[in-house]
């Protein structure tokens, strides 16, 4: 006979089932939901360090709908968000929610204590963070917390020592750090962005020099110039036409010992980029390489994997680690974009400071494109992500269409465009939004972000991608 201590929760379960039954399906919804919560190195925890990165995925959701992901303060201020669409499995794919974690960004002057750019420790908190996820009778959580690590953490900075995640091509760049060992000598790498660095790695600098670094008496890594931000030259098949490759890791050697030692040295940034090299925006509209149809090597290392050309079923989509047949948007802008807007009204003026914007990324009908047409996205309802403070990078594989692609406004020729609409107005905005309509069609494209503004207009009617 089953001991007493069993059959009694078994009873409560099959009561709250009926209640839950009874009361309506709001609860019930949320029953499966899975929410999971991943570092920047990629181990599902609920701890993060500052300068991580905090990444989401969730399943157990409504195929085809869209739900909403807000990370938000102990104190409940809105700290970033994105509204994304559930797959047919009824999932949505890790996605970066918070980069650079303690990072004061825009709006930087209502805390009073650090200034934009700088680390804010007190984002170190007992209290829980919380991700929560919102969607058509779905409202749940999962709290979070942001610890102090004993690691030493570095950062890409300007001469100030002030976090920067974009250089304009030809300036200098600089490294600063913290929670280092006390009168040590480090060295610091300038390498290409990698997004799954694992121990052991070899570093390989870009820069003129391998340079060096004295840790002073407190553990600090005093700002130094490592380089002159350069977008290196792609040649051969890689190049693709393109000007080059401009996504860059910094790692600080701590045992100056030419590998990556992970826990030991200190690395911007694994997952994303540490930074990137941009030109500054002269005139004309901002044309990137966007659709994509999902590529990685191993289990997250990007190949842009730009397609312009997508079977009706998907298909020719989805080649890598957790990604299903979808269209897949990834970016890494070369353009400065010029927009700088203030913080949104929705955002806590407080909480707002620890991230950068939010963007939306539309799927419109092919058209010559405008300043301040309006963009009507052809599945229902725009995407909202978070991206990287200073430079715009969008997430790396963000699924924005899954089959089959069938759009829901009338079109005869089944050509479209991406527009990220980087000021949130709805309309496109021509030298801030960004439009996909290059023309390639490359499975090994390494290059993480295409820019080719300089060569092709927005008038051109070439299409940001076709279904067939
Ligand atoms: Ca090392
Ligand atoms: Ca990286
Ligand atoms: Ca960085
Ligand atoms: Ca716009």
């Amino acid at each position: 006979m089953k001991s007493l201590k069993y059959i009694i929760p078994i009873a409560i379960l099959t009561i709250a089932v009926i209640a839950a039954s009874i009361i309506g399906c709001s609860k019930r919804e949320g029953f499966g939901i899975n929410i999971i919560a991943r570092n920047s190195s990629l181990e599902s925890t609920d701890k993060f360090g500052a300068l991580d990165t905090l990444l989401v995925g969730i399943d157990g959701l409504e195929p085809g709908r869209q739900y909403e992901i807000s990370i938000l303060h102990p104190n409940g201020g809105l700290i970033s968000k994105a509204k994304l669409t559930a797959s047919p499995d009824g999932a949505i794919p890790p996605t970066a929610l918070w980069y650079d974690i303690g990072l004061v960004g825009q709006g930087a002057t209502a805390n009073g204590k650090v200034g934009e750019g700088e680390i804010d420790t007190d984002v170190i908190n007992i209290s829980a963070y919380k991700i929560v996820l919102k969607g058509v009778g779905v409202d749940v959580q999962l709290p979070f917390f942001i610890i102090s690590k004993a690691q030493p953490i570095a950062w890409a900075s300007d001469n100030a020592g002030k976090l920067e995640n974009a250089f304009v091509e030809g300036t200098a760049v600089y490294v600063s750090g913290k929670q280092f060992t006390a009168n040590t000598t480090v060295k610091l790498y300038v390498v290409e962005d990698k997004d799954e660095w694992a121990n052991g790695d070899t570093l390989t600098d870009v820069s003129e020099t391998v340079d060096t670094a004295d840790i002073d008496a407190n553990g600090n890594l005093p700002t130094t110039q490592v380089w002159t931000a350069t977008a290196i030259e792609l040649t051969g098949a890689n190049a693709d036409g393109i000007t080059g490759k401009f996504a860059y890791d910094i790692v600080v050697d701590v045992d100056a010992d030419g590998v990556y030692d992970a826990g030991t040295d200190a690395l911007d940034n694994n997952v994303a980029p540490g930074f990137v090299v941009q030109q500054t925006y002269t005139a004309g509209d901002i044309l990137l390489q966007l659709a994509s149809a999902g590529y990685l090597q191993g289990h997250w290392t990007i190949d842009g994997g730009y397609q312009d050309s997508y079977k009706k079923d998907g298909s020719n989509t989805g080649r890598g680690w957790q990604l299903g047949k979808a269209i897949y948007v990834v970016w890494n802008p070369y353009i400065q974009t010029t927009f700088e807007g203030p913080p949104p009204s929705e955002y806590d003026p407080q909480t707002y400071m620890w991230q950068g914007p939010t963007v939306r990324v539309y799927v419109c009908l092919n058209k010559i494109w405008t300043n301040g047409d309006t963009l009507v996205d052809v599945l229902g309802g725009y995407e909202e992500l978070p991206v990287q403070y200073g430079c715009a990078n969008g997430w790396k594989m963000q699924a924005i269409w899954y089959p089959p692609f069938e759009s829901t406004v009338a079109t005869t020729d089944n050509k479209f465009d991406v527009v990220v609409d980087m000021d949130k107005d709805g309309v496109y905005t021509a030298g801030v939004d960004f439009v996909d309509g290059v023309n390639t069609n490359s499975y090994s494209n390494q290059i993480d972000g295409i820019n080719a503004s300089t060569t092709l207009d927005v008038t051109d009617p070439d299409v940001g991608f076709k279904v067939e």
